[in-house]
């Protein structure tokens, strides 16, 4: 089954993060950085995620990539949350989503610092290593909710909502978070299609929903502001979302 076929992947990917030498790391942009170690776990994946599908298409952070095409192929990070693999921060994951059709049909997140295996296939439930997970029914105001330093409201607004604001540093594990009733909500900007595809799949078999901040469902295609939420909790992250526009 493919699903096994990734997991195995993550494993590997997850084996090269944690035992990995000195890093050599560059600077792709303003705070954003890739080390060789993305590098040469995306080559991994890809070289055996294409023997698995030889006519496979791959969309990858650290490749030049076209739009999302028809067909089947995968999105991949190959590390999410970089900034904290360079500086040690133990939060980050291999990211892969079997696609077709522009449709995710199964999905892996794998922190291997934690040993923690997100993962869901399409009308199967989600699970968080052998445990079929499930978002938190508890009201927003008793919960957490997860946002980005990039987000243009997140503190002062959150709290008013919410027992408090976390940033993880990695948008693929926040909404795994949220899948599993570890938060209530994730609110982000500016994410790409490889930051969101897998935990997109795991939330919704998880009983959730990825949105984007004027509500319509989020799809791979963009623009990207996204809410990760619980259907009945939807109306107070737009609110949030609006609260922070105006300001
Ligand atoms: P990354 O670690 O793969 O770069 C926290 O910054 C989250 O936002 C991470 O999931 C990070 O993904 C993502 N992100 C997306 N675009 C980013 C950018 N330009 N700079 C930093 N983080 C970015
Ligand atoms: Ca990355």
């Amino acid at each position: 089954m493919m699903i096994d076929i990734m997991k195995d992947c993550a494993r590997e990917a997850g084996t090269m993060m944690v035992k990995h030498g000195s890093l050599q790391i560059e600077a792709k942009g303003a705070n954003d950085y890739v080390t060789d170690v993305d590098k040469e776990v995306q080559n991994m994946l890809i070289e055996k995620l294409g023997q698995a599908v030889p006519d496979a298409f791959f969309i990858a952070e650290e490749k030049k990539n076209n739009k999302l095409p028809d067909g089947e192929g995968f999105v991949i990070d190959p590390i999410d949350g970089t900034l904290n693999f360079m500086n040690g921060i133990p939060c980050s994951a291999v990211c892969i989503a079997h696609v077709t059709d522009k449709e995710v049909l199964d999905a892996v997140v794998y922190n291997p610092f934690r040993d923690e295996m997100f993962w869901a296939s399409k009308e199967q439930g989600a699970f968080l290593n052998d445990q079929k997970i499930h978002i938190a029914d508890r009201p927003i105001k008793k919960a957490l909710v997860l946002t980005e330093d990039t987000w243009q409201g997140h503190k002062e607004i959150i709290r008013n909502y919410a027992v408090g604001a976390r940033i993880l540093g990695s948008a693929e594990l926040a909404i795994c978070f949220v899948a599993s009733g570890r938060a209530g909500g994730y609110i982000s900007q500016s994410l790409h299609m490889w930051d969101y595809a897998a935990g997109k799949l795991i939330l919704e078999e998880a009983g959730g929903i990825l949105l984007e901040k004027d509500g319509s469902h989020a799809c791979l295609l963009g623009p990207n502001e996204i809410i990760a939420c619980a259907p009945d909790q939807q109306d107070i992250f737009i609110a949030m979302c609006k609260e922070a526009e105006g300001r």
